[in-house]
Parts: C-alpha cells; sequence; structure tokens
C-alpha cells in the first residue's frame, strides 16, 4: 500500500479540492497558498518529482492539466507553472508536482 498523501489525493482517500481531473492526472488546490490561486497538477501514478523518468505522455497530461486549471480559475492575466526536485529546490512532498500559482501580480523574482 502505497504511503504517500498525493497517491491518496489521487485515489480519493483523503479530501482535496479538486479543480480538475482526467485519467491521468489530478489537480487540486495547495492545503497551504503562497498567492491567490495556488493549484498543484500531479500525475495519478506515482512519481517522486519531474527527473523521476515522467513519461513524454504524462508530461502532455500534466500540460493540458494546467490549461484547463488556468481557464477554471480565470488565470487570463497570467500564472506561474513551478516543480521543485530535490532538497536544494525544498521539494516536500516526493511524488511529481506542478505548482500554478497566480491571481495577482508575482513580479519577476522566482524566490
Ligand atoms: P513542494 O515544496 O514543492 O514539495 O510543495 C508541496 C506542496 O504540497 C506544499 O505547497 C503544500 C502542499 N501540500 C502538502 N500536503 C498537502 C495535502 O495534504 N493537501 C494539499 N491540498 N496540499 C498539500
Amino acid at each position: 500500500m502505497c504511503d504517500c498523501i498525493f497517491c491518496k489525493i489521487a485515489n480519493h482517500e483523503i479530501p482535496s479540492t479538486v479543480v480538475y481531473e482526467d485519467d491521468q492526472v489530478i489537480a487540486f488546490d495547495d492545503l497551504n497558498p503562497q498567492a491567490p490561486v495556488h493549484t498543484l497538477v500531479i500525475p495519478k501514478k506515482h512519481y517522486s518529482d519531474i527527473a523521476d523518468n515522467v513519461p513524454a505522455e504524462t508530461m502532455g497530461a500534466m500540460a493540458h492539466a494546467i490549461q484547463e486549471v488556468a481557464k477554471a480559475k480565470g488565470l487570463e492575466d497570467g500564472f506561474r507553472v513551478i516543480s521543485n526536485k530535490g532538497v536544494n529546490a525544498g521539494q516536500t512532498v516526493m511524488h511529481f508536482h506542478m505548482h500554478i500559482l497566480g491571481g495577482k501580480n508575482l513580479g519577476e523574482n522566482l524566490i
């Protein structure tokens, strides 16, 4: 049995605010939002991070989900996509995810 929190969200074993879902990916609002809109997109299958041999098809599904989240959240003025990989990037949940941040002017600085 998988002990990964994001696997449990993907399987609807623990609740989340789902923004978009299809057979490959699910997008849900971050528990600790860093912007007015802060949604995470994850593959339903477990990969530890973006460098964990994620198939191109899965990356395409992630890109499609990002576009659907942007539409659902009304982010026509822009948004930022970030994926943290490993300790130097501050990754805390070891299931590949992309952050979608928006809903305000985020400025130029990434950190
Ligand atoms: P990262 O630092 O890139 O690994 O970001 C992990 C994000 O996951 C962080 O912004 C908080 C979020 N998060 C952690 N646990 C949960 C959870 O149980 N539910 C939701 N919705 N988000 C979570």
